[in-house]
């Protein structure tokens, strides 16, 4: 059994998808973090940097429990372990790696900078630009990608998962997608998509 540690969040709605998607029974655990529940002892026992996600797997591989925050680590160890969401051949896994690696790394980190300087006051306009740049510089290269196929890695994997939330929430942040119809494609797909829709109401019903 998963027992699942989130929020409706761009990072927290991964793990939920992957859940659904790969059909594997878990337990939401919600983590209001309006309210600073990531800094409880409880949960930081499970993640010392007091962010979510994070899950505990009480059946790890040698049968123990295990607990795993960050949530590309919980996205590979996952699809790992039921071998499900990432490609099997090894092009197509490390083209997974890629590009789950550039969201943890590159989108989340700008993205979420864009937001927070979006929302504080006094304007920091300088911290706006370069955000704005560099949201718009990662959205034309996953544009430039999507052009060209399907999926980010190929086939529909952890690497899309991860990416959903963020983009998702672009408009928000008035970056119109306007100028990438390809990840707006892309976005339509995996929204209409009934797991993802199943992990967002769960998300929203935990939060109510
Ligand atoms: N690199 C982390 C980032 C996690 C993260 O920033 N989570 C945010 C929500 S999207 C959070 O917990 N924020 C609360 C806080 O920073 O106190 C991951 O990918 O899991």
């Amino acid at each position: 059994m998963i027992e699942l540690y989130t929020w409706n969040t761009p990072n927290g709605q991964k793990i939920p998808i992957f859940l659904e998607e790969a059909e594997i029974p878990y337990t939401l655990h919600p983590v209001n973090i309006g309210k600073g529940e990531q800094h409880n002892p409880d949960f930081l026992k499970i993640n010392p940097n007091g962010k979510i996600p994070a899950i505990v797997d009480t059946e790890g591989s040698d049968g123990q429990s295990i607990s795993i925050f960050e949530s590309g680590a919980i996205l590979l160890y996952l699809a790992d372990k039921v071998k499900k969401l990432i490609p099997a051949d090894p092009q197509g896994r490390a083209a997974a790696l890629e590009w789950l690696f550039f969201q943890v790394g590159g989108v989340g980190p700008m993205f979420g900078q864009l937001g927070f300087f979006k929302r504080s006051q006094p304007p920091n306009e300088p911290a706006i630009e370069r955000y704005t740049k560099e949201t718009k510089r990662l959205l034309a290269v996953l544009e430039g990608e999507l052009a060209q196929r399907e999926f980010l890695a190929g086939e529909y994997s952890i690497a899309d998962i991860a990416h959903y939330g963020w983009l998702r929430g672009l408009e928000r942040l008035e970056i119109p997608l306007d100028e990438a119809p390809n990840v707006k494609r892309w976005l339509d797909t995996l929204t209409a998509r009934p797991a993802v829709e199943r992990a967002m109401q769960k998300l929203k019903d935990a939060a109510a």
